[in-house]
């Protein structure tokens, strides 16, 4: 999978070559590309932002340098397919494991980094020429740029990439892929400060222990995200 980024501060992104995602990109299954906004500015500051028509608080990034950089990324990407563009926003619809799950199949995603109040609408309407724009939002609060939201969404969508995560039936049990959070997990030793594990998980009965996940899932899930289930009927 080809992923590009486009920011103004590249170094968010030095953590990719670090775990799972850096051993992905030395394999060669995730080849992640970081442009620097700035360097395709004119002018001798590499202003990347200005007031907003209309007036109010704040600065507004200005349309030219992403219609650069979309431009160099969309042309010279070479994969053949558009891309999926994708601009972090607190405005946009909510990622899911599901989002993560879709977007993993792409063969090209595309980050676009908003910072200050956020990009000349225009640029959307431009991007969607050259590939699919999607705005996505984290959740229901308010980071200070897209940097921190694009790593979360590369992280959960490249470890749905297959290969990238080593046993792939450890992404089946996960949180939210069965629509329950997942049920607590326990090693050695099986007493631990005066805490032990339970009982069940000691027995060796294959179908007690499933039926006990199930449950804690249910209960956990009960307890903690009500939403889930009523999402589920
Ligand atoms: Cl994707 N961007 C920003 N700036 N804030 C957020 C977010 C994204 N998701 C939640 N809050």
């Amino acid at each position: 999978m080809r992923i590009d980024v486009v920011t103004i501060f590249p170094a968010f992104f030095d953590i990719l070559d670090v775990s799972l995602l850096g051993k992905a990109r030395g394999a060669g299954l995730l080849d992640v590309r970081i442009h620097d906004l700035r360097s395709h500015t004119h002018d001798r500051h590499r202003t990347v932002d200005d007031s907003p028509y209309g007036g109010g608080a704040g600065m507004v990034m200005k349309p030219e340098p992403w219609g650069d950089v979309l431009d160099e990324i969309a042309g010279a990407a070479d994969t053949g397919i558009r891309p999926t563009i994708i601009f972090p926003s607190p405005a946009g619809e909510v990622f899911t494991q599901a989002t993560a799950r879709e977007l993993s199949t792409r063969n090209h995603l595309v980050f676009g980094c908003g910072r200050y109040e956020g990009i000349d609408e225009r640029v959307f309407a431009y991007a969607a020429t050259l590939g699919e724009v999607r705005l996505v939002s984290l959740g229901d609060y308010v980071l200070n740029g897209g940097e921190v939201a694009s790593m979360a969404m590369i992280e959960a969508i490249g470890r749905l990439v297959p290969g990238v995560v080593g046993n792939p039936e450890s992404l089946v049990e996960e949180s939210h892929e069965d629509g329950l959070l997942e049920y607590p997990s326990y090693t050695k030793p099986s007493s631990w400060r005066g805490y032990e594990v339970p009982d069940v998980l000691l027995s060796g009965h294959h179908g007690r222990v499933a039926q006990w996940r199930r449950d804690q899932q249910i209960e956990r899930t009960r307890l903690r995200r009500p939403d889930l289930l009523s999402d589920q009927i």
